[in-house]
């Protein structure tokens, strides 16, 4: 297969799945042989934007950089994946704005506080609900609903196959040449 490349940018709450399902698509690309790069937490927030908090400017500043870098890899023509929190609307309104319609794909990964919550999977709810973490997302820093994403992925509702699978169409269908 040959594609275009754009950017799927995965946006939901904390625990919400949005690195596991953005790591199957990236697995799944590159079985049929599509090159990607995914950005997460993991490989931003330790390297480029490590001097970063969770204020809402510093989150700003993230989702500005990280924008700015999937605009690069984009360039490149490589499929990437850029799975974040991104609670901002105006901030994901401005990263869009740097491509063209066609290149930037808006994945809201929905699932309610309350299952993800339960899930916690690295404890920060728990903290966040106790005062040991400040400004977080869902409990006391906002998450502001995409409006108009192009895919929504009702993670507490579907099978993690199944939100990959609602990836995978969608690029076959909108990023094949
Ligand atoms: C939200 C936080 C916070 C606060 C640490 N609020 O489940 P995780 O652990 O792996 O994903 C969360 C991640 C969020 O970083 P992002 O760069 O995606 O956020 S944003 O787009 O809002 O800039 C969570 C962890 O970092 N984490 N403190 N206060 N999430």
């Amino acid at each position: 297969h040959r594609h275009k490349s754009a950017v799927l940018w995965f946006t939901g709450l904390s625990g919400s799945g949005k690195s596991t399902i953005a790591a199957k698509v990236e697995k799944t690309l590159h079985e049929q042989g599509i090159s990607t790069y995914l950005l997460d937490g993991d490989n931003i927030r330790h390297g480029l934007n490590k001097d970063l908090t969770f204020s809402s400017s510093d989150r700003t500043e993230n989702i500005r950089r990280i924008g700015e870098v999937s605009k690069l890899f984009v360039d490149a023509g490589i499929i990437t994946l850029s799975a974040f929190v991104s609670p901002y609307a105006s901030d994901r309104k401005s990263v869009r704005s740097l491509f063209t319609p066609d290149e930037f794909i808006e994945v809201y990964v929905k699932c309610s506080l309350e299952e993800c919550e339960r899930r916690d999977p690295k404890g920060l709810y728990k903290k966040a609900r106790t005062g040991l973490i400040g400004d977080f997302t869902g409990i006391s820093a906002p998450y502001e609903e995409p409006a108009a994403p192009e895919l929504i992925l009702d993670s507490d509702i579907l099978s993690l196959d199944e939100c990959v699978q609602k990836v995978i169409s969608y690029i076959n269908k909108h990023l094949s040449k």
